[in-house]
């Protein structure tokens, strides 16, 4: 078969502040996966992305930071870069939009649109603010959405209904900056006149019934209303506009923006060698190129880019599709770090695996409705699936390898109809994945992966051959070597969603060959002679207990409620008191020896304390928010003469210390000084 040319891209991320599993969901683990799926197949494919560094969002944070916008987009460029090697998500080429080169095309991009009369200038008003002394483009105002009413709407987007606003019809429009209401002055931009590709963007879209509908619906909604866009913008950070007319003018970060997948493409194309091979995608008919977005991406990626190309002199090669995902939020609320709801990828990625969350995301995407990530589904993912049926199939097929049969995988004659059947629905099961993952459907294709682990399961539990292997050895070996055949083709198959483990269970049955080269159509790197040494059975996923889950969700409730708490929660501040009466207090570090929890008192927690020159028993308030067992070894802060007295009938001499907060509770820490020392 013929080799297909495609280019992948994923949507490039503001280097703004990190991401987090809603970004990966949307439009970055469906494109790795489409892209190892074609990988494995050899066709000529490959991945683009970078980060997004201009635009108004960018210059906000940067200030909030106080950093410039060149410090800020260098650190979050490569926070952002190193999160996606966590997920193991690999791009060919991850550029960022300050380059020279995207400088250079787009303002080629701009020149070529003017020339050819797509772009006209205008004076037109705008939000100006009194009190900032700039006019406010884009994310600079915030207002009600005057198309769906949501509030926090931005200049440019309405991040609820995903439509490109008109800054001038927002609802309470406010300065973010300042929370001013601004005046209305009037400025000089540039536009692109998009109306004039109504027609050829329709035909454009109907010439691809095979769309995800909602993606279609939404561009085509916002294609009748199409009309003239400003794309240049009064700021300092961005692109000057290639006009002498319009100094002190940039452009607009959505003009630029999808410009940088193709100036990374020239870049990777340099970096490796080929500085011309760019073409061999971008103008090249017959090069699918594919967009992986998240929803609110959608109008820039049917409406505005494929305009500007097509407003074009130098021919470009348009979308052939853009597979777009709803939302994927966080226990049934949008992703938030400013409001504490999030999960933090350090701590995440020292308890849990690149694998574990890459299928639990990829078996719940938002293909085509929200969805979400949330703690006890991620546990049950793990278990039920992972553990139970995968691991578990790998790992009983292993060690009764090892046991029976010596460590080697055993022979097959051939005429074994069992076997046979068993090997031809494996070949079925494999092409329909194949289909699932060229047509973008993630959900089904980690189900039916998973499947197949299953059908392993039931072919082993049928053979039953903890008993086969008394009555007929050879029988019995030739049901394992079906089950070795299951779980090769099983690997291929999960590649694309669990790469780590499918390279695992390779190599555990005792292939060399890497699966970047067998591919996917390869027929079978098991030989039937007997001679194949597995390796060594090692388990590929750990349960997750409850326990364990519990702790992450009080975690993020607990950072949600501190995030939120009013500024009431505060204790008022006490009366002064004099040196001396703070000086009679003494205060120690002490070590927790032991801690347990005290009947009928849900609060209270019984604990043996080390104080360096003796040891105590105290009685603390803190079972609402510490285990008794993650306590022994902690150090912590203790007034040691308080006058002893008795809680539940418990003495109690002295008094542990800790920070209190809208409901929440942490132990002071003093860090590592030993028990005894004095606290002043
Ligand atoms: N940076 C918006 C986003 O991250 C934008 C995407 C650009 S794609 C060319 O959602
Ligand atoms: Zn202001």
């Amino acid at each position: 078969m013929e080799k297909e040319t495609i280019l992948v891209t994923s949507a490039l991320p503001y280097a703004n502040g990190p991401i987090h599993f809603g970004h990966i969901a949307g439009a970055y683990l469906p494109a790795d996966v489409f892209v190892r799926y074609h990988r494995l197949k050899k066709n000529d494919i490959v991945y683009i992305c970078g980060t997004d560094e201009y635009g108004v969002a960018i210059t906000i944070g940067a200030e909030k930071a106080g950093r410039s916008p060149r410090e800020h987009t260098d650190i979050y460029h490569k926070v952002i870069k190193d999160i996606f090697k966590k997920f193991n998500i690999q791009f060919d080429h991850f550029s960022r939009t300050t380059t020279e080169l995207h400088r250079e095309l787009s303002q080629k991009f701009f020149t070529e649109l003017h020339t050819n009369r797509f772009i006209e200038d205008k004076m037109i008003e705008q939000h100006f603010c009194p009190k900032c002394r700039r006019f406010l483009a884009d994310r600079f105002i915030e207002g009600t959405c005057y198309l769906c009413g949501q509030k926090e709407a931005r200049g440019d987007e309405c991040p609820g209904c995903g439509a490109w606003l008109d800054p001038l019809k927002l609802k309470d429009v406010k300065c973010k900056v300042c929370g001013t209401t601004p005046l209305i002055q009037s400025t000089r931009h540039w536009f692109l006149k998009l109306g004039e590709f109504k027609d050829r963007l329709k035909e454009w879209i109907d010439r691809h019934p095979y769309w995800k509908p909602n993606v279609v619906n939404t561009a085509k909604k916002q294609l009748e209303e199409l009309t003239s866009r400003p794309i240049t913008r009064d700021l300092s950070w961005g692109i000057p506009v290639p006009l002498p007319e319009a100094k002190d003018k940039v452009l607009y970060v959505w003009f630029d923006a999808p410009i940088g997948y193709m100036d990374a493409t020239m870049e990777w194309a340099q970096q490796t060698g080929q500085p011309d091979k760019w073409k061999h995608y971008w103008q090249n008919p017959k090069c699918r190129i594919v967009n992986f977005i998240g929803k609110d991406n959608i109008p820039f990626h049917l409406l505005v880019w494929p305009a500007m190309i097509m407003g074009q002199t130098t021919p470009y090669t348009l979308a052939e599709n853009i597979p777009a995902n709803e939302f994927y939020n966080l226990e049934g609320r949008q992703f938030s770090k400013s409001e504490g709801w999030y999960v933090e990828l350090d701590d995440f990625f020292k308890k849990y695996s690149s694998d574990q969350i890459r299928y639990a995301i990829a078996a719940n995407a938002p293909e085509t409705k929200d969805s979400d990530f949330n703690w006890r589904d991620f546990q049950k993912f793990n278990n039920a699936d992972l553990a139970n049926v995968l691991g578990n199939l790998v790992h009983r097929t292993l060690t009764f390898t090892l046991k029976n049969f010596g460590g080697k995988i055993p022979p097959f004659r051939g005429n074994n109809e069992k076997i046979q059947t068993l090997l031809q629905e494996i070949d079925r099961r494999q092409n329909a994945i194949a289909e699932l993952y060229q047509t973008y459907q993630l959900r089904k294709a980690s189900y039916e992966v998973i499947d197949m682990a299953r059908l392993g399961n039931r072919f082993f539990d049928e053979s039953e051959p903890w008993n086969q292997i008394k009555k007929d050895k050879t029988l019995c070996g030739e049901m394992i070597f079906g089950i070795f055949r299951l779980l090769e083709k099983l690997s291929v198959c999960l590649w694309p969603i669990l790469p780590s483990t499918a390279e695992a269970i390779f190599e555990q049955i005792g292939i060399k060959t890497p699966l970047k080269e067998t591919g996917w159509d390869f027929s079978s790197l098991i030989p039937s002679d007997g001679s194949q040494s597995i390796g060594e059975p090692r388990i590929l996923f750990g349960k997750i207990e409850d326990e364990e889950i519990e702790k992450e969700i009080r975690k993020l409730k607990d950072s949600l409620t501190l995030k939120n708490a009013p500024a009431t929660a505060y204790d008022p501040l006490k009366e002064g008191i004099s040196y001396e009466d703070f000086s009679r207090m003494d205060i120690r570090v002490g070590q927790i020896l032991e801690a347990s929890p005290i009947k009928k008192s849900d609060k209270l927690l019984q604990l043996k304390i080390d104080l360096g020159v003796e040891k105590r028993q105290i009685v603390a308030g803190i079972a609402q928010h510490y285990k008794a067992d993650e306590l022994p070894g902690k150090k912590v802060a203790i007034l040691v003469n308080l006058a002893p007295r008795k809680l539940m009938g418990i003495e109690s001499s002295g008094m542990v210390l800790a920070a209190s907060f809208s409901g929440q509770l942490r132990l002071l820490d003093p860090g590592d000084l030993p028990p005894g020392a004095t606290i002043r």
